[in-house]
């Protein structure tokens, strides 16, 4: 008996058949325009989440991202201490813009879905490669998009840990997304201009129609369309509408203070209203920290090459002060200005005897967190800004933020800011 094989002109029914997608709407110029738009933000956004992995310094063990400097490991330049608001800017362009873009990836998407019925599925071996690097194209931008967006809104469905998913998966997209940039370059170009740029937004309602037909015919310009029930401009303001308020909203979260009340999708507090009149990330009940671990027998455990030394929250009080308007900068993307004040990291590392260039890893009270300890590269300790902080705006750190003592510095990400820190370990950078 033969098996039938599928016949590569006749597929089977349903959106396998080009005249089930009616949508006069679709059409390259609209893939295109897109398309554009994308290929602006997903750079961008790209760029902003590798620096990222460049802040998070891979090359120190471990350090809040959950493995060691691996072969894929983003990290070319010591992330610097200046300006203070780098990682700030830098990590809220990354989930600002990505948030952004999130209506146009799904507007693309929609725009291009007959592809995904393509018969017959598999035409020619080049065939199936294109049709791979769209898998990876399209699997990896709605991976990536998904898990970032649970992230931010702290809706963890996912088993596996994020910043290493995420990251990994950043390589993924990255790649087929470059592949795809550059195959698809010249078609973009040219379904820009044969229809003059933005030209089909002039058409209302009365006046859309589909895209006329090219040679060689496009597949996405619909067989036997029905009758519009919007217009081009209309599609794309609703989209350009839903991405500018995404894109507000998360400025406001990511510039914070007052603007933070715009951030009306986030799930932070947005007045102020935590200890210390700021937004607290993880509360000392979440990280069971008890009253007694902080309490007048706490210590600062400092320790470098085989020595050590103990002192009080009274002796770290007895130090110089100093005081830093620092962020925190959180790789969720919001961030949140305030005056800090306690002892230099620099102060500690020479009270063990060092005149600079080592790396300091402070651990939290804290027992079973992912971020209960990370360790700050040279630059980092070597600042005047970094602070071990002991109060925040004039007043005791509140349990919440960390007391008895947290780190706090320039241009740090968030994670780097360990609170309820009990020990202090120096050492050689890794060469
Ligand atoms: N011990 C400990 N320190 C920590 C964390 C934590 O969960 N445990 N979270 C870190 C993260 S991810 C951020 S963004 C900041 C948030 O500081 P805040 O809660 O004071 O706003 O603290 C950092 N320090
Ligand atoms: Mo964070």
């Amino acid at each position: 008996m033969r098996l039938p094989l599928p016949d590569p002109d006749r597929p089977p029914p349903g959106p396998f058949r080009h005249s089930f997608w009616r949508s006069p709407l679709r059409g390259p110029w609209l893939t295109s325009l897109l398309g554009f738009a994308l290929l602006i933000a997903i750079p961008l956004i790209a760029i902003t989440g590798f620096l990222s992995n460049d802040a998070y310094n891979p090359r120190l063990g471990g350090n809040s991202v959950g493995r060691m400097l691996g072969p894929l490991d983003f990290y070319l330049f010591q992330w610097p201490t200046h300006p203070s608001w780098l990682y700030a800017f830098t990590q809220g362009v990354h989930v600002t813009i990505g948030l952004a873009a999130t209506p146009i990836l799904l507007a693309k998407l929609w725009s291009v879905i007959p592809r995904l019925f393509e018969w017959p599925p598999l035409r020619s071996p080049a065939h199936a490669l294109e049709r791979l690097s769209l898998a990876f194209l399209v699997g990896g931008a709605l991976f990536e998009f998904a898990t970032g967006i649970l992230d931010i809104q702290y809706a963890y469905l996912f088993k596996f840990f994020f910043t290493n998913a995420h990251y990994y998966g950043a390589w993924v997209f990255s790649a087929a997304f470059v592949f795809h940039a550059a195959i698809k370059f010249a078609t973009m170009r040219s379904a820009l201009s044969v229809r003059r740029g933005l030209e089909p937004l002039r058409d209302n309602l009365a006046h859309t129609r589909p895209e006329p037909q090219q040679t060689p015919a496009s597949d996405l310009i619909a067989l036997t369309p029905a009758a519009p029930s919007m217009s081009r401009r209309a599609l794309l303001g609703t989209v350009g509408a839903g991405s500018l308020f995404l894109f507000v909203q998360g400025l406001g979260d990511s510039l914070g203070g007052p603007l933070r009340v715009l951030s009306l999708l986030g799930p932070r507090d947005r007045f102020g209203s935590g200890a210390n009149g700021f937004n607290v990330n993880r509360t000392a009940a979440a990280a069971q920290i008890t009253a007694q671990e902080v309490g007048p027998g706490w210590r600062l455990e400092l320790s470098s090459q085989g020595r050590s030394m103990s002192i009080s929250r009274a002796q770290l009080l007895a130090m110089p002060q100093h005081t830093y308007d620092l962020p925190i900068a959180c790789v969720e993307g919001w961030s949140s200005t305030q005056r800090w004040s306690g002892v230099r990291v620099r102060d500690l590392s020479r009270l063990m005897g060092h005149e600079g260039g080592m790396i300091a890893t402070a651990t939290s009270l804290e027992r079973n967190g992912v971020f209960s300890a990370a360790t700050l590269a040279e630059n980092e300790v070597d600042d005047e800004r970094t602070l071990l902080a002991l109060r925040v705006n004039g007043a005791e750190l509140s349990l919440d933020h960390g007391f008895p003592a947290r780190v706090i510095g320039p241009a740090l990400p968030g994670v780097h800011c360990t609170k309820w820190v009990s020990k202090v370990k120096f050492s050689e950078a890794p060469a």
